[in-house]
C-alpha cells in the first residue's frame, strides 16, 4: 500500500512540474524563432492597413522571426484575448496597437507576471506603472493637431467667426485624445472658432453618415477638422450630395489627418487644404528596438516617427506615385 501510494505522489509531483514554464520565456533557446504575438487594431482604415502591411512584411520575411497577428476588429475585449492566449502560447515578445487608452492595467500585469515584454504602438495605453511595457513606438498626436491648427490660425487670420466642424475618431484612442485637444487648445486662445463634434469612429461610413445627418439641419461650415482620411472621404461624399464646394476656393477648407496617398491626390487637386501626415510605417523600427532589447541594449521609453504637413504647392505626381501608403 505505502509503496503504491509513494510512486502516485512522485508522478503527481512530475505532472505539477511538467504544467509550469521554468526560466525566463523571454528568451527563445537556441535554434527557434523568436515568436512575436502582435494584437492590431482592427482594419478601419487605409492608414490601418498600411500599418499591418508594414509590420507583416518586417517580420514575415526574417526566419528568425514568427509573426502572430491578431486582428481585434476595432474591440479591446478581442485584444484582452489575443493577448491571454498569447501569454498562454509562451510568446516571447507581446507587440500591442491599444484600440483606446484605458483598461489596460489588469492584462498588462498578467503579461509582467508571465515574464513577456510588451512593446505598444502606434497610439499609447494609460497604465499606473510604465514598466508594464518596454517602449512606445508611434506618433506625437498632439504635435500633429499643432501643426493643423497652427495653419488654420494663419488661414483665418482677421476672419470675425469661424465655424469648424470636428469629425472625432474613436473615442479614447490616443490619435483622437489628442488631435482634438490640439483644437481645444487653439480654439481657446482663438476665441473666434466656433467648433462642433461629429463622432466618425476613423471610418468612412460612420463619417457619411454622421456628417448627412448634420447637413440636413446646418450648411454653416467653414472649416472641416477630420482626424482621418477616412473619415474625410466620407464627409466629402455627404458634401457633394448636399452641394456644398470644399478644397481651394470653396465653401469649406478641409483638413485631415494620416496623409494617405489618396488624400495627398485631393490635396494636389484642390480638393483638401492640409494633409497632417500619420505615418505608419513603423515596423523596421519596431524591429531595430526589439534586436537592441534582446542584446540587452537600453530602448527609449517614446520613440515618435518623423511626420511632415503637405498643401497643394508641397506635392506633384511623382511625390505622390512614390508614397509607400
Ligand atoms: C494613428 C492611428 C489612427 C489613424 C487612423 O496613429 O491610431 O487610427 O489616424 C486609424 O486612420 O484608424
Amino acid at each position: 500500500m505505502r509503496r503504491s501510494f509513494s510512486i502516485l505522489l512522485c508522478f503527481a509531483i512530475l505532472i505539477s512540474f511538467a504544467g509550469c514554464r521554468g526560466g525566463n520565456v523571454t528568451e527563445s533557446s537556441a535554434g527557434r524563432a523568436f515568436v512575436i504575438g502582435f494584437s492590431q487594431v482592427g482594419a478601419e482604415s487605409d492608414w490601418r492597413i498600411a500599418n499591418t502591411k508594414s509590420m507583416t512584411e518586417t517580420f514575415q520575411g526574417d526566419p528568425e522571426y514568427e509573426f502572430r497577428m491578431e486582428n481585434a476588429r476595432q474591440q479591446q475585449e478581442n485584444q484582452f484575448a489575443a493577448v491571454r492566449r498569447f501569454i498562454l502560447e509562451g510568446v516571447d515578445l507581446i507587440v500591442i496597437a491599444p484600440t483606446v487608452e484605458d483598461g489596460w492595467q489588469t492584462v498588462l500585469t498578467e503579461v509582467h507576471d508571465a515574464g513577456i515584454p510588451v512593446i505598444i504602438t502606434d497610439r499609447s495605453v494609460s497604465v499606473w506603472d510604465n514598466n508594464l511595457y518596454l517602449t512606445n513606438v508611434g506618433s506625437n498626436f498632439y504635435g500633429q493637431g499643432k501643426k493643423a491648427v497652427d495653419w488654420l490660425s494663419e488661414e483665418t487670420r482677421g476672419e470675425s467667426n469661424v465655424n469648424i466642424l470636428h469629425l472625432q475618431g474613436t473615442i479614447g484612442a490616443t490619435a483622437q485624445i489628442q488631435r482634438t485637444q490640439a483644437l481645444e487648445d487653439a480654439a481657446a486662445n482663438q476665441g473666434n472658432w466656433i467648433t462642433n463634434k461629429l463622432y466618425g469612429d476613423f471610418t468612412e461610413a460612420k463619417a457619411y453618415e454622421v456628417m448627412t445627418d448634420y447637413l440636413a439641419t446646418t450648411h454653416d461650415i467653414d472649416v472641416l477638422y477630420s482626424e482621418n482620411d477616412n473619415m474625410t472621404f466620407g464627409a466629402m461624399r455627404a458634401f457633394d450630395e448636399a452641394g456644398i464646394t470644399y478644397g481651394e476656393g470653396g465653401q469649406v477648407k478641409i483638413i485631415t489627418f494620416d496623409a494617405t496617398k489618396e488624400a495627398l491626390q485631393y490635396c494636389m487637386d484642390g480638393k483638401i487644404d492640409l494633409c497632417v501626415e500619420c505615418n505608419p510605417l513603423f515596423g523596421p523600427m519596431v524591429k531595430e528596438l526589439i534586436e537592441k532589447y534582446r542584446k540587452g541594449e537600453d530602448i527609449p521609453k517614446q520613440v515618435y516617427v518623423e511626420e511632415k504637413v503637405f498643401t497643394s504647392k508641397d506635392l506633384d505626381q511623382a511625390f505622390i506615385d512614390s508614397r509607400e501608403y
